[in-house]
């Protein structure tokens, strides 16, 4: 099997069949038909909704101290009717944009068919054989070119005749540009209820002025043949072969700019001709640029031989090459969904058909877009994560009015949701996930991640610190003294899950979550050492603040009955045991606030997770996959692992607790969800190398069915580039490239070595083994 190629043997029937391209902002989901092909096209900037300033909710403030004092009294129930008082509107729907049909009359039965992808090219393949003649078609989407492209050869001369139409699910109108070149534009509707909100009339449209317009150009050149254009949509006839380019745009400028309504012609129009020009060196660009993200990083678990016959669901008899396949793709989703100056890959990554889709497809900031995020760094994709930042930032500047009108807090909020808009406020429906306050901290986690595998200092001062610092301050005004001794937040929730007080109905918010204690130590601890890193006296009494608040900080709470960690203040009965979310796990992954170092709760933490169990779908498996390896029970991930490669079977858009793959090995929530497919990588990268507890740590929790492998360019904190080789179950070479000069200490099992490297500098195991004990050192998070 190859680890680098999804092949399937029959076209796409369903939409979660096809194969996914993208090139950050624009994507297509290729369905490999024969007669009939479609491409289903997305953009990252179509949302429905409009760029209206969310000034906040001043009722929202006068609400705050009653919910404050019934959390201090105990009155959960009166907590929870008060906080449903403090809600805003949903969020905004991601939409699809359209699809490019192409009809191919009187094409013969297919032989030999086969499609692929492959992950290493980001290109998709349909070839077959009919009437005799071999035809190929492939399809990428450039991301320096800004277009998708689509070739169809034929190894006989003349053999290629077909037209081509655009369609969307969005109001929309068609015509023609150019003698050789097709149009569609169309209108976003101005509001999407979310999917799972009972409504007649779910998809409203508006004026079209005060919404997002868009438009797509497919523009054909024929190699021979004949090309026409009609109201229909384009035409080829008897061409040897063809180019389709495709280009996209919307009327959406950037966050807080108003809507631009000339915008998609120009962008369109220009980024066709651009790539018309270019057009014998867009495949050669697309792949150079594609490789040189993708190349950096490449797992290997004693795959079976190739296969070439052999599609993913024949790789049962060797799921170590089915992991390392599900790596690579993760990887290869996020170089397709998000690339520098694009929008965040949300739920769905950009690939979406539906108008309604699943909980919007929008921004889920208690889990779920973080997670999209995790294997970024890791996998030596620092620049895909830029996105997010860019998010982040946006999202600050809406949350500070929030904060300001909602709260009367300094710094900056938001809660569970989010979308194109930056939306901050709480949504409506249940407090269980609308009264939580601190994805704001969850966000600010990944800037300071960023600076960690960097290093880049210019980045933590400008761009990471001002956001850092408003959350904290945000954090340090929802301070309270807690009943149970410490400071802790207040208001305070577990994202989506509710405990049963000792008297009354299931509750959800409460005062000093164990997430919430765990995120607000953990951000201001990063700004304790962010801060005497950006200098400052301002920035130092800032400092000491939070230096203070931390020394007072509540405890992780563990239950005197069972040793587990809980995941409320007091040891409350869940309202489900084996919920899917484990976020009171938080400062075990991702966060490192628990680690072997902190025997204790360490302990507590694995009792935790085993209370929760190994059930789950998607993204809750993904996660548990990450706990086991930082736990070091690499046989433990290896369950949860099995779990999450079984083929999804029965794919339908509604939740259950099926779980497993799609056929295009997409993640089924279900439905299809992107995090898990993020996670899934980030969490097989955090079995082999970990470095986040001052040590960087080889190969921590490797499983032992995985006996011979090899893993070439992780990334560990401090600047390293890691690679190591292993057989029978034992490391047997190990290469870090320092990028930066720093003092390391590198953990194999139980021995330690102490390493101080310049930049550039490659440092080898067991060629320059010293089989020393050392005292653990802090991974250098400064240059020398
Ligand atoms: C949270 C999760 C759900 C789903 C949704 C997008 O609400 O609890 O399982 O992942 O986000």
């Amino acid at each position: 099997m190859n680890t680098h190629v999804i092949r399937q043997h029959e076209p796409a029937a369903h939409w979660w069949q096809a194969l996914p391209i993208g090139n950050g902002r624009l994507g297509a989901m290729v369905h490999g038909g024969v007669g009939e092909e479609r491409l289903s096209l997305n953009d990252d900037t179509l949302w429905s909704g409009q760029a209206i300033a969310d000034d906040g909710n001043g009722d929202h403030l006068k609400a705050l101290p009653r919910l404050r004092a019934a959390i201090a009294n105990g009155d959960h129930a009166e907590a929870d009717l008060v906080a449903r008082t403090m809600h805003g509107a949903w969020t905004q729907a991601y939409l699809p944009l359209g699809d490019l049909h192409l009809s191919f009359p009187g094409i013969g039965q297919p032989a030999d068919y086969v499609r692929e992808l492959d992950l290493a090219a980001a290109v998709a393949t349909t070839s077959f054989t009919a009437d005799g003649v071999r035809h190929t078609r492939e399809v990428f989407a450039s991301h320096p070119a800004d277009v998708i492209v689509m070739r169809l050869t034929a190894d006989r001369p003349g053999r290629i005749t077909f037209s081509a139409r655009l369609g969307s699910a969005l109001h929309h109108e068609c015509g023609q540009a150019t003698h050789d070149t097709a149009f569609l534009v169309g209108a976003a509707p101005c509001h999407v209820e979310p999917s799972y909100v009972a409504s007649d009339n779910p998809i409203r449209y508006g004026s079209p002025d005060n919404v997002i317009g868009f438009r797509i150009e497919v523009k054909a050149v024929a190699e021979g043949g004949s090309v026409r254009v009609d109201a229909d949509g384009l035409h080829v006839e008897r061409a040897d072969a063809v180019t389709l380019i495709l280009c996209a745009a919307t009327s959406y400028e950037g966050h807080g700019r108003p809507l631009n309504a000339s915008r998609p012609l120009r962008v369109v129009a220009s980024r066709l001709a651009a790539a018309a020009r270019a057009i014998d060196g867009l495949r050669a660009a697309h792949e150079a640029d594609h490789r040189a993200l993708y190349k950096r990083c490449e797992l290997d678990l004693g795959a079976a031989p190739d296969q070439p016959t052999a599609d993913w669901r024949e790789a049962g008899a060797s799921p170590p090459a089915l992991v390392a396949l599900l790596f690579h793709y993760g990887r290869y989703l996020l170089i397709a969904s998000s690339r520098a100056g694009t929008q965040p890959a949300n739920l769905q990554g950009i690939w979406n058909e539906s108008v309604r889709p699943p909980w919007s497809a929008n921004y889920t900031l208690n889990i779920n877009l973080q997670m999209n995020y995790w294997p970024a760094e890791v996998t030596g994709l620092s620049e895909c994560h830029q996105p997010l930042f860019d998010f982040i930032g946006e999202l600050a500047e809406t949350g500070r009015r929030i904060a300001t009108v909602n709260y009367g807090a300094p710094g900056w909020v938001a809660h569970h949701n989010s979308d194109l808009w930056r939306a901050a406020r709480p949504m409506q429906g249940e407090p269980m996930w609308a009264n939580w306050y601190f994805s704001n901290a969850w966000l600010c986690a990944h800037l300071w991640e960023h600076y960690c595998f960097t290093g880049d200092l210019g980045f933590l001062r400008t761009r990471a610190w001002p956001v850092m610092r408003g959350a904290a301050e945000f954090a340090l005004a929802w301070l309270v003294d807690a009943a149970t001794g410490g400071r802790v937040p207040s208001p305070s929730s577990s994202p989506e899950h509710r405990f049963h007080p000792p008297s009354g109905p299931l509750a959800a918010v409460c005062a000093g979550s164990t997430i919430d204690l765990a995120l607000v130590g953990e951000l201001l601890t990063h700004c304790v050492d962010g801060a005497g890193l950006v200098g400052g006296n301002e920035d130092a009494e800032f400092a000491t603040r939070c230096r203070e608040a931390l020394a007072a900080l509540a405890p992780l709470p563990v239950s005197a009955k069972t040793g587990a960690l809980q995941e409320w203040p007091e040891d409350w009965e869940p309202e489900e045991r084996r919920h899917r979310h484990a976020s009171h796990l938080y400062a075990l992954y991702p966060g490192a606030a628990i680690t072997w170092k902190t025997p204790e709760l360490w302990d507590a933490a694995r009792r935790a997770l085993e209370l929760r169990g190994d059930g789950g779908t998607g993204w809750a498996l993904a996660w548990k996959l990450s706990f086991w390896a930082r736990l070091g029970d690499g046989g433990r991930a290896l369950t949860i692992l099995g779990a999450f490669l079984k083929p999804y079977d029965e794919p339908g858009y509604t939740v259950n607790e099926a779980g497993g793959l799609y056929p295009n090995l997409f993640c089924a929530h279900a439905p299809f969800q992107i995090d898990g497919n993020f996670g899934l990588t980030a969490g097989v990268a955090e079995l082999l190398l970990q470095s986040h507890a001052g040590e960087i740590h080889l190969l921590p929790a490797l499983p032992a069915a995985w006996s011979d492998g090899s893993v070439r360019g992780l990334r560990a904190r401090g600047g390293l580039e890691v690679s190591l080789t292993w057989c029978a179950g034992a490391l047997v070479n190990a290469t870090l490239m320092a990028s930066r000069a720093g003092e390391f200490v590198v953990r194999y099992g139980n021995r330690r070595d102490d390493v101080r490297l310049s930049a550039g500098e490659t440092w080898s195991w067991p060629v320059h083994a010293k089989a020393e004990l050392l005292p653990v050192k802090l991974y250098a998070t400064r240059p020398l």
